[in-house]
């Protein structure tokens, strides 16, 4: 009983919702699905999750997929008072983590973008092709990050913790950081802050970032 959580470590989705449990202190089971195995697209597991992608939630009933219905839940039905500052109620305020987190997605689409074609299809061209994508995603992130400490406001929220999840597969994958300086402190700060990075996320955007860096030198890339 309790939760379960389908999942890969390399992915950033999944990585997101990792940090966001041990945020708030959430205890769940973690099935890892193996995707080279065709785990995501077994009948039991597409009745879950009808996109066959991971994270895969469920909890008693429900049964969800997509990482920030997965998140915002945990938050909505399980985070202690004292940390309901991650996804505030207050409408205002929530209106802005919520704009950051659909960011986040379209941040997440464009890395999708030249990893997949990369590694999945080692086509070097279509990657290049998509990189100018995640260039203008990261430098609108930089420009959130020169109005506020957190990417939400002056305090730490779940959009932070999404963002975390995809912005250190940037770094690990070996872009030129120095390009987005203020996303470069904020990936610092929030490394040294979260005594549960390296376990949520760290080795998972390790190995995201060598299976990049692996295609890109088989394939000749820079
Ligand atoms: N918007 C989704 C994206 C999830 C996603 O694309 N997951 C990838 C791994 S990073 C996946 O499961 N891909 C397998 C597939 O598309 O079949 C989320 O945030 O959960």
């Amino acid at each position: 009983m309790g939760i379960d959580i389908y999942a890969i470590k390399p992915s950033p989705p999944c990585r997101a919702v990792f940090l966001v449990a041990k945020a708030i202190g959430l205890d769940y089971n973690l099935k890892i699905v193996d995707m080279e195995k065709g785990e995501n697209r077994t009948p039991e597991f597409l009745k879950m999750n009808p996109a066959h992608t991971v994270p895969v939630m469920t909890d008693g009933e429900l049964s969800i997929g997509d990482s920030k219905a997965i998140i915002t839940y945990m938050m909505n039905q399980y985070a202690p008072a004292n940390l309901q500052s991650l996804y505030p109620r207050d409408p205002a305020a929530r209106a802005l983590v919520d704009q950051r987190l659909y960011f986040d997605s379209q941040l997440f689409a464009s890395l999708r973008g030249i990893v997949f074609p990369l590694v999945f299809m080692k086509d070097l061209k279509q990657s290049q092709a998509n990189m100018p994508r995640v260039d203008e995603n990261m430098a609108l992130l930089e420009t959130f990050l020169t109005r506020s400490t957190y990417l939400a406001g002056e305090h730490l929220t779940i959009a932070d913790l999404a963002m975390l999840s995809n912005v250190s597969s940037v770094e690990t994958g070996g872009l030129d950081m120095s390009r987005w300086p203020h996303v470069q402190a904020w990936l610092a700060k929030l490394k040294a802050e979260l005594p549960y990075y390296e376990q949520a996320n760290g080795e998972g955007a390790q190995m995201m970032g060598a299976m990049y860096k692996n295609a890109l030198k088989e394939l000749g890339g820079k």
